[in-house]
């Protein structure tokens, strides 16, 4: 059978969130449903308070790594985590990317983050993330030195993308999909410059909204608004 004929046999119900970009749905039927921040009673059924949610028949995964494991197990003719000294491989590069490049792109775009959530949610996001920050969203702001900052922790990336059109190769898996889910996140909601032109991670994103019939490239950002 091919992985086609297998995947097309199943619909998915997703409830997408920001993470949601960092699950590589190709091929497979799917589709999503829109939530928001506060929407809590919308998954409950799946014993959690955050997005993504997966329900692939009476499956319901929660936490977007774990999904991304479940699609490899249940899908498992392209996995992309892969299991043993692979899938440690693509652990140490979610630290990486959730350490040190998510918090740089938070503050690159956080006050344009607050602006594309819906009006109801802002006082909701703000005081959830004051509290966890410690600190004024205003303050946690700063594009300039959190451009530096995703810079610097771009190095290795912007290196091996010199070498592979992909990080994991002639084609994504699971450390571009763990990259482009974060960057995606910030492009979605923000027109701030991210990196420059003429770093190979621009052409790289690039590609990554081109994969799977454009399904990132097609998404609504900020810029259809
Ligand atoms: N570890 C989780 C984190 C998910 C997460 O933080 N989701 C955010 C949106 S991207 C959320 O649903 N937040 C709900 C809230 O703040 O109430 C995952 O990777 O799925």
């Amino acid at each position: 059978m091919t992985s086609a004929a297998v995947m097309s046999a199943y619909a998915f119900r997703l409830i997408a969130g920001g993470y949601v970009w960092r699950l590589p749905i190709k091929g497979l039927d799917y589709a999503t449903v829109a939530w928001r921040f506060q929407e809590k009673e919308a998954l409950a059924f799946a014993n959690y308070d955050k997005v993504p949610v997966l329900t692939d028949g009476d499956t319901v995964v929660t936490d977007s790594f774990e999904i991304m494991r479940y699609l490899d197990r249940a899908y498992p003719e392209a996995p992309v985590l892969g299991e043993g000294v692979s899938l440690q491989r693509v652990m140490f590069f979610k630290q990486l990317v959730e350490r040190s490049i998510t918090p740089a792109l938070f503050k690159i775009v956080v006050l344009d983050l607050l602006e594309a959530i819906h009006p109801d949610d802002r006082a909701y996001f703000r005081k959830t993330r004051e509290a966890r920050f410690g600190a004024t969203l205003e303050a946690v702001s700063n594009p300039e030195q959190g451009r530096q900052q995703l810079k610097q922790a771009l190095v290795p990336v912007s290196a091996q993308l010199k070498e592979s059109l992909f990080l994991d190769g002639e084609t994504p898996s699971g450390a571009d999909y763990l990259l482009f889910g974060s960057m995606m996140w910030a492009y979605t909601v923000s027109t701030e410059p991210l990196v420059e032109e003429s770093d190979p991670v621009a052409a790289w994103f690039a590609r990554m909204l081109e994969v799977h019939d454009a399904v990132a490239g097609k998404a609504m950002t900020i810029r259809d608004l």
